[in-house]
């Protein structure tokens, strides 16, 4: 899928590009039970929360090895869907993958994110520049009841900002302070509500600033995350490094899959 220059400019301007029902229901109903196996696993790629024990976050559900390996979410992140658009957008035919994560916020229990951007923390992993996308994949209808994401447009362009390290729910993260957060609101851009069917993809870029409240409905709310880098822009050693399933150290470039490959993943 390729984009057009008017989205590529849609992008450099916002930080993000919308596609609604990208993903077909068929495919969707193949990576929600993949992300509903894995939820099932004991292991350090999936973050719980909450006295229940819920899923916050699965990683590394992209790789071959590994107990979180999923055929589905490889085939995803290879579709040409996914991986032209990222080509495109980071001028760059080699690029892999640093994460892959599916958030599940339950219904009513799921804690909020905090608003961040992505490459507070992924700079903190060694990564110079913050030439980073990530692609989002909707697998329930994200609702503003049930916790969608929201975007505040155009902050890509502030640079990094300087990140305080998050503590408040299980899954701490690098965020951006509420006085940067609340200047920008006020001088610059309203949030945009990131709500659509299942199947909608997202694209953003990692200075974008984002985040998304309690999922105050009687449903869970699940949405996949794909992290792209160039493998020129790999992480630089740093002391204490997260570990792969956050910070990958597979650098290889990802190749062009077949649109066909998440259904025939199950067969
Ligand atoms: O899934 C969400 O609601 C937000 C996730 C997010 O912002 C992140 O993983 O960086």
């Amino acid at each position: 899928m390729k984009l057009t220059t008017s989205q590529i400019e849609q992008f450099n301007k916002d930080g993000y590009l919308l596609f609604p029902e990208l993903f077909s229901q068929e495919e969707i109903n193949v990576l929600k039970a993949e992300a509903d196996r894995v939820s099932q696993l004991e292991d350090q790629c999936v973050a719980r929360e909450g006295t229940t024990g819920q899923v916050k976050a699965m990683f590394r559900l992209h790789e071959t090895d590994g107990p979180t390996a999923s055929k589905a979410y490889r085939a995803a992140a290879h579709s040409p869907r996914v991986l032209e658009p990222i080509r495109q957008l980071l001028n760059d035919p080699d690029v892999y993958i640093h994460h892959t994560k599916v958030n599940m916020k339950a219904a009513i229990e799921g804690s909020a994110w905090p608003w961040h951007q992505d490459f507070g923390s992924w700079h903190l992993d060694g990564i110079a520049k913050p030439e980073m996308l990530t692609v989002m994949i909707a697998l329930d209808e994200a609702t503003e009841l049930n916790g969608c994401l929201y975007f505040l447009p155009g902050t890509h362009g502030e640079g990094r900002l300087n990140p305080y390290f998050d503590t408040s729910t299980a899954w701490k993260l690098w965020a951006v302070t509420p006085q940067d957060v609340k200047a920008y609101m006020k001088e610059k851009a309203q949030p945009i509500a990131i709500t659509g069917k299942p199947g909608m993809v997202a694209i953003f870029h990692c200075n974008l600033l984002h985040a998304s409240g309690h999922n105050l409905s009687p449903d869970d709310r699940t949405q996949a995350y794909f992290c792209f880098n160039r493998v020129t822009n790999r992480p630089t050693d740093v002391e204490k490094p997260r570990p792969d399933f956050v910070r990958s150290t597979n650098w290889v470039p990802i190749e062009l899959g077949s649109d066909a490959a998440i259904l025939e993943s199950t067969r």
